[in-house]
């Protein structure tokens, strides 16, 4: 039996629409009435960043922040939607210019590693036992910044304190290759899994694909996802798309290269991606020309391709492609991919 996709995004994929040359275009959208668009979007579950959850949480107690995070929990069951995972927002602050868990000054990992504890109490009082771990600015701009082996320690020891800090919580890396860093330290999914191994519990370590992460890192996000499958450790995807070498777009699901979005799609659906309660997650970008009543499209367009996309892998003849590959007749199997994408088969 096919399985069914739950679908989720993070508030910051409704946006106001700054750039780094430029102010917002767009007013902005009050959290509690984003809230009320997931579900008419067709989505159902929530990412948040720590501060999206609690704001400006540095200057609140312990017992202030978990209060607000329980009134968030009631806020997302009154919309019927439930929490996918808390990630620690560790690029903002003053005291992680120079990275948090391997910046230079121990006092500023240190704030990383009280932050990322937040979080996870966060996460815990919104109800999940997940958290994303992006490590925006665990790299360098000059490579003699800092010493490379010695920052992979610190992430391993960063994380060893995170699972020890809750003995329920998964953490799963978000890799990236590069921005805001010239290089990062964990630039892909095996680096990302890798790390996991590394740790003193590698079962509640797993991984993040971001689709334009892993373009930008010059590999296909599909193999990504199928590498982090095969050690169990997929478990959520940023879907987008990513027209080549560039800043990170974060376009619609399938915009740029439709094939490359169907074998992701391809990928997922024939692991049984899903089956233990993971959410397809999309991280997409409305474009700055976006009208404010339109901003929203990126959203349920990147669904609706998804799901197309799936009828079409669905919707392929299993033997035919088993016997094609039998015949070692791959020019046919592409022609017949490409036949079905543009409805022809
Ligand atoms: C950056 C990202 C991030 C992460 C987010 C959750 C701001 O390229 O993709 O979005 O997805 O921090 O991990
Ligand atoms: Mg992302």
């Amino acid at each position: 039996m096919p399985g069914t996709f739950r679908f989720s995004f993070g508030p910051w994929n409704i946006h106001e629409g700054a750039d780094p040359f430029g102010p917002m275009v767009r007013p902005t959208v009050p959290f509690a009435e984003k809230l009320t668009l997931y579900k008419k979007l067709g989505f159902d579950g929530v990412q948040f960043h720590d501060d999206d959850a609690v704001p400006e949480l540095n200057d609140k107690s312990s017992a202030q922040i978990e209060k607000e995070a329980q009134e968030m929990r009631r806020m997302l069951e009154g919309e019927g939607l439930v929490a996918e995972f808390v990630a620690p927002r560790l690029w903002e602050d003053s005291r992680t210019i120079d990275g948090g868990f391997t910046a230079n000054s121990e006092r500023d990992r240190q704030y990383a590693i009280d932050r990322t504890r937040q979080c996870i109490d966060i996460a815990r009082a919104v109800g999940t036992n997940f958290m994303v771990v992006w490590l925006a600015r665990e790299g360098t701009y000059i490579r003699e910044a800092k010493d490379a082996k010695l920052a992979v320690e610190r992430l391993v020891t960063a994380i060893n304190q995170m699972l020890a800090h809750d003995s329920d919580i998964r953490i799963a890396i978000e890799p990236k290759p590069n921005e805001p860093m010239d290089l990062a330290y964990i630039p892909t999914i095996g680096h990302a899994i890798g790390l996991s191994y590394l740790t003193d519990d590698p079962s509640r370590v797993g991984s993040l694909v971001e689709s334009a992460h892993a373009i930008l890192a010059g590999l296909d996000p599909s193999d990504e996802m199928a590498y982090a499958l095969a050690h169990n450790k997929l478990w959520s995807v940023h879907l987008n798309d990513q027209n080549g070498l560039k800043f990170d777009e974060d376009k619609a699901f399938g915009a740029v290269d439709l094939r490359r979005a169907f074998m992701q799609v391809w990928v997922l659906d024939r692991s049984g991606y899903g089956r233990n309660g993971e959410f397809v997650g999309l991280d997409v970008k409305a474009m700055r020309t976006q009208k404010a009543e339109q901003a929203t499209q990126h959203l349920s367009n990147s669904r609706e391709i998804f799901l197309a996309l799936l009828d079409v892998v669905r919707g392929l003849d299993a033997e035919r492609i088993d016997s094609l590959i039998a015949e070692r007749n791959y020019e046919l199997l592409e022609m017949e991919i490409i036949r079905a994408l543009m409805g022809r088969s």
